[in-house]
């Protein structure tokens, strides 16, 4: 048995699914998950020593690869001045000032300790200042593990949400509309019939949670106009697309200006930081301002709020960007021209440092075509690869990530390797 068998044997013991979080169960594509003990930019090692090119990067967090030494620098530095205080410090300012400066839409900002906290307060925020009930989110889009959002879409005609997880109370499950990514028509039907009770619709302005899904380009532009009309808060859900897909995150992409947006992931830089923030009306209906609440042992965390600080600093660079998105786009026309060579129903896309590789002819736009694609041949791919020495997400419905860390060598390596595993899956 390999340590990392044993070790999942062993972690079963006192942990639900031997995991702290669902997805690292490997349950959606078989076999073992690798327990990991170090990393270093590109690459991961596993505890049996083994070595992977590494495309989940903490599912987004490690935009400058691993263990980057001015991160490490600064976290330590942070360290040997106490871990926590449970009260303000210059550095959390600090946090504010340049998310506001970066995100110009981020008019005040609260920072949580995770995406989850980030997209839960937003949505208490939003319905305390619209004093409404109703939410929207869409199909297949994730928001993380608060009680509204665990919620999918009613049958029929009924649009309103069911639990999409045991211990929902359907009478919350109800007040989550749920509709269909990239529907226009679908938006403004429920705008028209129930706009003026909807308190906010909440979005992944581009979709890294049914594989990656981009907006066509009315939608995001009627979901705007629809949200202004109506006095509905239009919250970006950028916790993965933020300083993913540019520096200003999707709402700078597409040159939309959300009322809330979320984050985390990239501006924790691999430490637990998630924020909320936008306008300044809205936020000041925050405690200790105003009437909704929201608090966190550990939200601002100083040695967090380094490791967040010093990413974002290193993000700033010029041409940082451009090389990131350069990358990420030779991964997937590589995988795109090797699959093709070798007769495989594939596609694949790229928004900035974020990638979608579908085992399908044509990228999907929607829910219900990201299911068309063939799981059984992509967990074959998948395995094949984690053999070849190239860790990728452990779903066929997840985005994969590149970093600054991937150069020339290391993409060479996984088409090297994609080509081998094409040819396995044709043969
Ligand atoms: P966290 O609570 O996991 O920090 O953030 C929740 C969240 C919110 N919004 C979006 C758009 C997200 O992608 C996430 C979390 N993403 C998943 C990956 N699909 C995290 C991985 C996991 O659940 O273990």
């Amino acid at each position: 048995m390999s340590k990392s068998q044993v070790l999942f044997e062993r972690a079963q013991q006192h942990i639900p699914g031997g995991v702290n979080s669902p997805v690292r169960a490997f349950r959606s594509v078989g076999g073992t998950p690798r327990f990991f003990e170090r990393a270093s930019g590109a690459r991961l090692w596993d505890v049996d020593g083994q070595e992977y090119i590494d495309y989940v990067g903490s599912w987004g967090p490690m935009i400058l690869g691993h263990a980057h030494p001015q991160v490490i620098a600064a976290v330590q530095h942070a360290v040997s001045r106490g871990l926590s205080f449970g009260a303000p410090t210059e550095a959390e300012v600090t946090l504010a000032d340049l998310l506001s400066q970066l995100i110009p839409g981020l008019e005040m900002v609260r920072l949580t300790s995770s995406g989850t906290e980030a997209t839960m307060s937003a949505l208490r925020l939003a319905r305390g200042y619209t004093r409404r009930d109703y939410i929207v989110k869409f199909a297949g889009c994730y928001h993380g593990h608060g009680d509204s959002l665990l919620v999918k879409a009613g049958s029929g005609a009924l649009t309103f949400g069911q639990p999409d997880s045991a211990g929902v109370p359907s009478c919350l499950a109800e007040l989550t509309v749920v509709l269909d990514y990239n529907n226009t028509q679908q938006l403004a039907e429920t705008f028209a019939k129930m706009g003026s009770q909807i308190a906010a619709v909440i979005i992944e302005p581009v979709v890294g949670n049914m594989n990656l899904i981009v907006p066509t380009p009315d939608f995001l532009n009627t979901l705007r106009e629809l949200c202004t009309q109506y006095g509905s808060v239009l919250i970006f859900d950028e916790v993965m697309t933020g300083f993913r897909v540019a520096l200003g995150g999707a709402q700078a992409l597409y040159g939309i200006t959300p009322d809330l947006s979320t984050f985390g992931k990239v501006i924790g830089g691999g430490m637990p930081v998630g924020a909320f923030g936008g306008r300044k009306d809205i936020m000041r209906l925050l405690a200790p301002l105003g009437p909704v609440y929201q608090a966190g042992t550990l939200s601002g965390n100083p040695v967090a709020v380094a490791a967040g600080l010093a990413t974002l600093q290193l993000l700033q660079v010029p041409g940082f960007y451009e090389r990131l998105g350069a990358a990420t786009r030779s991964l997937v026309e590589g995988l795109s021209a090797q699959a093709q060579a070798h007769g495989i129903a594939f596609s694949a896309q790229s928004v900035g440092g974020m990638f979608g590789m579908y085992f399908r002819a044509g990228v999907p736009q929607n829910f219900d075509e990201v299911m068309t694609s063939d799981q059984k041949m992509f967990n074959r791919f998948f395995h094949g690869m984690l053999a070849q020495g190239v860790y990728f997400a452990p779903s066929a419905f997840e985005a994969g990530f590149v970093s600054s860390a991937h150069g020339e060598q290391e993409i060479a390596l996984t088409l090297t390797a994609a080509n081998r595993v094409f040819g396995e899956l044709a043969g």
